[in-house]
């Protein structure tokens, strides 16, 4: 059976928690000991040299990164649905994911990091970047009700998390209309499951 490696409130492991629930798929939970150093121990680096969750494990495939992981997932139990390899289609699904990896992450993620783990950065940049994205996304929004292909994708999937949880780190969503409607098209999909915070 499939295994996950994850943390509750990692939004990262959310990302892959979503993409299995929304696809069905059956599969084994493995809570890893961040704050005891579990994913720096030597058993967990064999797993993910990176020594990060969330990790993946289908049979003797291991993956790591949760875009990566959204990608295995959609492309070897999701047809052509979540990630199509048509290349225009594809460019445009992958974009987000590098946007999730980027602005997102350097954005709302981090500003929760700080406000809910008090782990210590730049608050002032991450929240400047947040609200920089944040307004890119709803622009994107306009008239749209899914990122792209006119369907949720894994492009959906993987800006959802943190985008959703921003109030966690102080950043508020109520000047963003057509995230904030975005965020309840989401949560109707059919197998969504939610996480603390949402
Ligand atoms: N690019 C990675 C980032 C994963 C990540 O930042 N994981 C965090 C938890 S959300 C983690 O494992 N932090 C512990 C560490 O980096 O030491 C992904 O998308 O999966």
């Amino acid at each position: 059976m499939i295994k996950l490696y994850h943390v509750e409130l990692s939004g990262n492991s959310y990302k892959v928690r979503l993409m299995l629930s929304l696809l069905g798929i059956k599969h084994e939970q493995v809570l890893v000991d961040l704050r005891g150093g579990e994913h720096k121990s030597p058993q967990f680096l064999k797993l993910n040299p990176f020594g990060q969750i969330p990790v993946l494990v289908d049979g003797d495939v291991v993956v790591r990164d949760s875009h990566a992981i959204l990608v295995y997932l959609a492309r070897r139990y999701g047809d052509e649905d979540w990630l199509p390899t048509e290349a225009q289609s594809m460019s445009k699904v992958m974009g987000w994911l590098f946007t999730a990896a980027n602005e997102i992450r350097q954005g709302p993620e981090f500003a929760r990091r700080y406000h809910l783990f008090q782990i210590p950065l730049d608050v002032q940049l991450a929240t400047q970047r947040a609200y920089a994205i944040l307004k890119i996304l709803d622009e994107h929004l306009t008239g749209r009700q899914w990122l792209e292909l006119n369907r949720p994708t894994v492009a959906d999937v993987a800006c959802f998390p943190y985008i959703a949880l921003a109030p966690d780190g102080k950043v508020s969503l109520d000047a963003y209309p057509n995230i904030i409607a975005w965020i309840k098209q989401i949560k109707q999909l059919p197998g969504y499951v939610g996480m603390p915070g949402l």
